[in-house]
């Protein structure tokens, strides 16, 4: 089966798909930016499910259920703060995404949204993360045949014309 890859703007909490990543911190326990959004639609319930896990390293993955958002779960990873490039950055990034397949892999999950993880807040330039997240759902469409729909959503018009030109560079 064809995988459908999908760049949109808006708001990731409103997608109804098996699962939502979250651009999570390593205590897992709630934040700003994406992290902030998921919780306030997820309600209470999520945080608790959170704070069980005891924290996530960068570069790593948790799922969790969705609670009160449209979608049935949430994978909470952890990006890299950007500092220069050469503090193993992108290493952190790729795994990142790529514990996000792989988790909704051992979940059998088909459908998978992301945010610009460590694009917000941690500060990763995001003319070079999009590469990053882009490869990492090439590669997944390669190894998880059940997988059917993976959608990248952007929050600004700015960072949805990033992630359109290097679809169509990267052939995605
Ligand atoms: N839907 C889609 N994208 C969003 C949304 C949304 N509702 N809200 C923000 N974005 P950030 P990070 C975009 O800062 O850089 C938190 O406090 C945003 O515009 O959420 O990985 C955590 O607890 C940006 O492009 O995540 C951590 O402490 C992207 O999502 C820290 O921030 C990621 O921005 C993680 O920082």
């Amino acid at each position: 089966m064809s995988v459908i890859i999908q760049i949109i703007q808006g708001d990731i909490t409103a997608l109804s798909v098996d699962a939502i990543v979250n651009a999570a911190n390593n205590t897992l326990l709630g934040g700003g930016g994406v992290d902030g959004a998921i919780h306030l639609v997820a309600g209470p319930e999520l945080l608790q499910e959170c704070a069980a896990l005891q924290g996530c390293d960068t570069g790593d993955a948790r799922i969790t259920g969705g609670y009160k958002l449209p979608a049935k779960h949430v994978i909470h990873t952890v990006g890299p703060v950007w500092q220069d490039g050469r503090h193993g950055e992108p290493d952190l990034l790729a795994s990142a995404y790529h514990r996000c397949f792989e988790i909704a892999h051992q979940h059998n999950l088909k459908s998978i949204a992301f945010p610009a993880v460590s694009s917000g807040v941690y500060g990763y330039p995001m003319r070079e993360s999009v590469v990053i997240a882009l490869s990492s759902a090439k590669e997944a469409i390669s190894m998880y045949q059940e997988l059917e729909r993976i959608i990248f959503v952007q929050f600004s018009e700015a960072a949805q014309q990033i992630y359109l030109e290097a679809a169509s560079r990267l052939g995605v």
